[in-house]
């Protein structure tokens, strides 16, 4: 299928996305693929129980999870055409898969995702990402779906605080009193749905109250005129994070590196043996 064809963003959405800070494209992940996601997610969390499944960081990195065929098989759907032909829409050409990780919310049990930025955790400069969320469930407002505050990327970082309640996922959060939390949107989306958002879009989730699993997988994309800087510690990734920042790979995933300082070798045990980039 040529590029133009696969293309899913409408011009709405990606003036909406610069307006907004997150869209909800009308498209769905196609179903072979969201199978495929559906159960690497099943059999990522069933070998790693000693991690806590709401944020598992780096899955798609052979050194993260236990079985190096599960973590290709996530490169390989981060690195898919049909992500990236999203993506590519608001980016632009030149961008590189940075990071992605699981949000498992077990029912009953599953925790908080207090209000924050992303870009406060990231060591990226000029801070810039575009996250594509994945339902790999229903997100639903009663099993704790993604809430965020539209517009609020325009500010760009926040004074974000310390949080100390116990069972919340990441543990800097923005400041209630930078933002009016009652302007709060709650990203409902059906299993293989998705989202799309910006490094500085406020946001959050709750706990999962209810009797329904609600996991999804988030792909991480930075344009290549922002620099991965290694020498950069912003701190833990998360308060149950995998993998470190500094030795983290990286790979180009459309167009060229702009910044030309980009390293898209460290970490890279071997190379990507999965379908090409640019098919
Ligand atoms: O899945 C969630 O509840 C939170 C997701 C999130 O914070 C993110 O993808 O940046």
């Amino acid at each position: 299928m040529s590029a133009s064809k696969r293309k899913g963003l409408l011009d709405s959405d990606v003036a909406r996305y610069a307006e907004e800070g997150l869209i909800i494209p009308k498209l769905r992940v196609p179903g072979d693929l969201h199978d495929r996601m559906r159960a690497a997610v099943d059999r990522l969390l069933q070998d790693n129980p000693e991690v806590a499944p709401e944020y598992l960081v780096g899955p798609h990195i052979r050194k993260v999870g236990k079985d190096p065929a599960i973590a290709d098989a996530f490169l390989s759907f981060a690195l898919d055409p049909f992500f990236l032909d999203l993506v590519e829409q608001v980016l632009g050409r030149n961008f590189a898969l940075w990071s992605s990780g699981v949000f498992c919310k077990l029912p009953g049990v599953g925790r908080e995702v207090p209000w924050h930025q992303d870009g406060k955790y990231w060591p990226i400069r000029p801070l810039a990402t575009c996250s594509v969320w994945v339902a790999i469930d229903d997100s639903k407002v009663e099993n704790g779906c993604m809430r965020y505050i539209p517009g609020s990327h325009k500010r760009e970082l926040v004074e974000h605080v310390e949080d100390t309640r116990p069972l919340l996922v990441l543990n800097r959060v923005v400041d209630p009193a930078a933002f009016d939390a009652s302007a709060a949107r709650d990203v409902e989306l059906n299993a293989g749905e998705l989202s799309m958002h910006d490094v500085f879009l406020i946001h959050g989730s709750n706990a999962n109250k209810s009797a329904r699993r609600r996991a999804g997988y988030v792909m991480r994309y930075m344009p290549t005129t922002s620099v991965y800087d290694r020498t950069i510690d912003p701190g833990q990734s998360s308060s149950i994070g995998v993998s470190e920042f500094a030795r983290r790979p990286i790979w180009l995933a459309r167009g060229i590196d702009v910044s030309g300082r980009n390293d898209f070798a460290l970490g890279h045990d071997r190379p990507y043996a999965g379908k090409p980039v640019d098919e």
